[in-house]
């Protein structure tokens, strides 16, 4: 089923996520309909505590654009930084409104390990735009936005909109 996605600033987008525990059921239910609403937002991937869950569980198809799905589930996921910066054009956020768009540093090529929901480890180097999704995901896991990594001006600019934008949406 879709699931309600959180919007900043709402303080759920800045928790540090919890290791998920045990692949049970409810955990599986959980990323099936992350996926479901990761494919109709449309997005490339999406974390946990964007659907208001704090678990270390993200879903992600950086692929889709070219074609036929792939979804990948990914539980407590850890990355390790490898090759050099890059600048991520122009990313977005299902979960910052506004449309907004801006540069973010990254990683060229990160070492993913995680387990997948069957609990076969996952070990293995990502490049190019899965590796820029994946940052980004797991940026979500430890509360971090990418508005979080702008310079501290263009930070204040956004705020300022973002409080324009809400003081509107109250007054109805
Ligand atoms: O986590 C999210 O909010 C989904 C993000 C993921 C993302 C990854 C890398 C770079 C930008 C965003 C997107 O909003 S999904 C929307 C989208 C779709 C195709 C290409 C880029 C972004
Ligand atoms: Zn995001």
């Amino acid at each position: 089923m879709l699931l309600d996605i959180v919007t900043y600033p709402d303080p759920r987008l800045k928790e540090r996520c919890v290791p998920v525990e045990a692949i049970t059921d409810e955990i599986r239910r959980l990323a099936a309909d992350m996926t479901e609403t990761m494919y109709a937002a449309p997005g490339v991937g999406l974390a946990a505590p964007q659907v208001g869950r704090s678990l270390r569980l993200l879903v992600m198809d950086p692929g889709v654009q070219e074609g036929e799905r792939r979804p990948r589930v990914l539980v407590n996921p850890v990355l390790e930084p490898l090759g050099e910066v890059i600048v991520s054009e122009q990313e977005g956020c299902l979960s910052v409104p506004l449309n907004y768009r801006a540069d973010v540093p990254r990683w060229s090529r990160v070492r993913l390990r995680a387990t997948d929901l069957d609990g076969t480890p996952i070990d293995e180097e990502l490049e190019g735009f899965a590796a820029v999704v994946v940052q980004h995901e797991v940026d979500h896991l430890d509360g971090t936005l990418f508005i979080d990594r702008m310079s501290r001006l263009r930070r204040t600019l956004y705020d300022g909109r973002v409080k324009k934008w809400l003081r509107r949406k109250t007054a109805g």
